[in-house]
C-alpha cells in the first residue's frame, strides 16, 4: 500500500540522573564526593532511505520513543549514552511540527538526516558540582527530559516531471510507453489510485523521473474524486505535462477541460500555475481529434503537443521538449528558508524563557526552561533546593514575582510542585 502521510508523536529520551555518593575507602576519612553523571537521553533522527518509497511502516506505530540515558552511578562512574532512534523515510519525505507548522527537515538526497526530537541531557553528579567552596556538595541532579513533539510525515514524491489532467485521458498509458513503469490501464475513471514513478532515458543518454498521477476532476480541491490529495507530488515537479482527451471521447469539452485542472492545481496551491506547463492533446488516433483541436487551439496561447499514447505517435517529440524545459529550469527547493524551524528558532532564542501569573493565591511560574529546571532539581536535598532558588532569582523570576507582589509566606506553583516562597 502506499502511504504518503502519518502524523506521529516523538519521545525523545531523558537524560540519565547524576548521582550523589561520597568515596568510602578503607583508611580514607571523609572521602570527597564520588557520584558521576547520567547519561545523554537518546535523540529521534530521520534518515532519508533510497531502498523505501512509502511511508507504511510509520503507519503502525503512533509513538515513537528513543531510550533514556542511564543513571550515573558511584566511584565516579558516568551513566552511558543512550542510543539514538533512527527512522528511516523515503527520499522526499517533508517533516513538520503540527504545533508551529514550522518545517523540521525535507529530505531529498540519500543519507540525509534531521534530528526531530532532541534527547535530554545527562544530570550531573555530585562530583560535578564541587568547587573550592564546596568541595562536597551533597546534591546532585535529575536527568534533563527528551524533547515531544508531534510531527507529519509527509512524502512529496521525487519527480521532475508531473502528469497531470481528468480521468481516463491517457496518463498512465503515455507514462508505460516512455518509461518502464507498469501501472494499470482502463477504460474506467480513476484507474490510478495512487501515484506512480518512471524512469524515461532519453536517445542521448539523459534520464527523468516522471510521476504518473490519480485523475483530477472539478472540486478536486474540495474533496471530489480522489480529491486533490496527490496533488503535493506535483509540488516538487519542475515541469507539469498536462494532458488532455481531444477525442472528447465522453462527450466531453477539451478546453473546459483544461481549464478545470489548471483551477484546480491553482486551488490547491498557486505556485503550480509558475510552472513551466507542456499541454499534450492525446487520443490522435481517434477521430473527432483534428476538429476539436483546431478549436482548442484557438482558444490557448501555447504550444499543444499532438499524441497517441496507444500507437506512440508524437511521443519523441515530447519527450524533447521535456527535456529542453528541464535544462532550462532549475531545481529549486520546495520551501523558502523562512518556514524552517532552524531559521525561527535562531531568530527568536532570547525571547523570556517564563511567564508569571496569579490564580487566585497562588503565583504560578510556567515556561519551558523554568520547567525543565524544576525536572531536572533533586529536591531531597536542601542545597539542591537553595541552588533552584538561585537560579530563580538569576532568570529575573524573582523580581517578576515580587512585581505582583508576592510576600513572605505565599504559594508558588510550577507544573504541579507547590512551595512556599521565602525571600
Ligand atoms: N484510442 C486511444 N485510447 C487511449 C489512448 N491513450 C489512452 N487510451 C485509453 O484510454 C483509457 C484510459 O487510459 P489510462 O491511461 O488508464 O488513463 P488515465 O489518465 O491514467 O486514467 P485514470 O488513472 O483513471 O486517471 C484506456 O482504455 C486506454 O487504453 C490513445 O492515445 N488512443
Ligand atoms: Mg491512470
Amino acid at each position: 500500500m502506499f502511504i504518503d502521510e502519518v502524523i506521529i508523536e516523538l519521545n525523545a529520551g531523558r537524560g540519565g540522573n547524576g548521582c550523589m555518593a561520597f568515596r568510602r575507602e578503607k583508611y580514607v576519612e571523609m572521602g570527597g564526593p564520588f557520584g558521576g553523571n547520567g547519561g545523554h537521553g537518546g535523540d529521534i533522527i530521520f534518515e532519508a532511505d533510497e531502498g523505501l518509497n512509502t511511508l507504511i511502516d510509520l503507519r503502525y506505530n503512533k509513538i515513537y520513543k528513543a531510550k533514556n540515558g542511564e543513571h550515573g552511578e558511584g566511584r565516579g562512574c558516568n551513566g552511558k549514552n543512550a542510543e539514538d532512534l533512527i527512522i528511516k523515510v523515503p527520499l522526499g519525505t517533508v517533516i513538520t511540527d503540527t504545533d508551529t507548522n514550522l518545517i523540521i527537515g525535507d529530505l531529498i538526497k540519500k543519507g540525509d538526516r534531521v534530528t526531530a526530537a532532541v534527547g535530554g541531557r545527562g544530570g550531573r553528579g555530585n562530583m560535578a558540582f564541587a568547587t573550592r567552596n564546596n568541595p562536597a556538595p551533597a546534591f546532585c541532579e535529575n536527568g534533563e527530559p527528551g524533547e515531544t513533539k508531534k510531527v507529519k510525515v509527509e512524502l512529496k514524491l521525487l519527480a521532475d516531471v508531473g502528469l497531470v489532467g481528468l480521468p481516463s485521458v491517457g496518463k498512465s498509458t503515455f507514462i508505460s510507453r516512455v518509461s518502464a513503469a507498469k501501472p494499470k490501464i482502463a477504460a474506467y475513471h480513476f484507474t490510478t489510485l495512487t501515484p506512480n514513478l518512471g524512469v524515461v532515458k532519453t536517445k542521448d543518454g539523459r534520464s527523468f523521473v516522471i510521476a504518473d498521477l490519480p485523475g483530477l476532476i472539478e472540486g478536486a480541491s474540495l474533496g471530489e474524486g480522489l480529491g486533490d490529495k496527490f496533488l503535493k507530488h506535483i509540488e516538487r515537479t519542475r515541469v507539469i505535462a498536462h494532458i488532455i482527451d481531444m477525442s472528447a471521447f465522453e462527450g466531453r469539452d477539451p478546453y473546459e477541460d483544461y481549464e478545470v485542472i489548471n483551477k484546480e492545481l491553482g486551488n490547491f496551491n498557486k505556485k503550480l500555475l509558475d510552472k513551466p506547463q507542456i499541454v499534450i492533446a492525446n487520443k490522435m488516433d481517434l477521430p473527432n481529434f483534428k476538429e476539436n483541436l483546431e478549436e482548442f487551439e484557438k482558444k490557448v496561447d501555447c504550444k499543444v503537443y499532438s499524441i497517441s499514447a496507444e500507437t506512440g505517435e508524437g511521443l519523441d517529440e515530447v519527450l524533447i521538449a521535456l527535456e529542453d524545459i528541464l535544462d532550462k529550469t532549475p531545481k529549486e527547493p520546495l520551501y523558502e528558508e523562512e518556514k524552517f524551524e532552524s531559521h525561527v528558532l535562531y531568530k527568536f532564542k532570547k525571547e523570556q524563557p517564563f511567564r508569571v501569573y496569579k490564580d487566585n493565591d497562588v503565583f504560578v511560574v510556567t515556561g519551558d526552561e523554568i520547567e525543565k529546571l524544576l525536572k531536572m532539581t533533586w529536591f531531597a536535598s536542601d542545597e539542591a533546593f537553595m541552588r533552584f532558588s538561585r537560579k530563580l532569582r538569576k532568570l529575573g523570576i524573582d523580581d517578576k514575582l515580587k512585581e505582583l507582589g508576592i510576600e513572605e509566606g505565599d504559594t508558588v506553583r510550577i507544573l504541579d510542585y507547590e512551595f512556599e516562597y521565602k525571600d
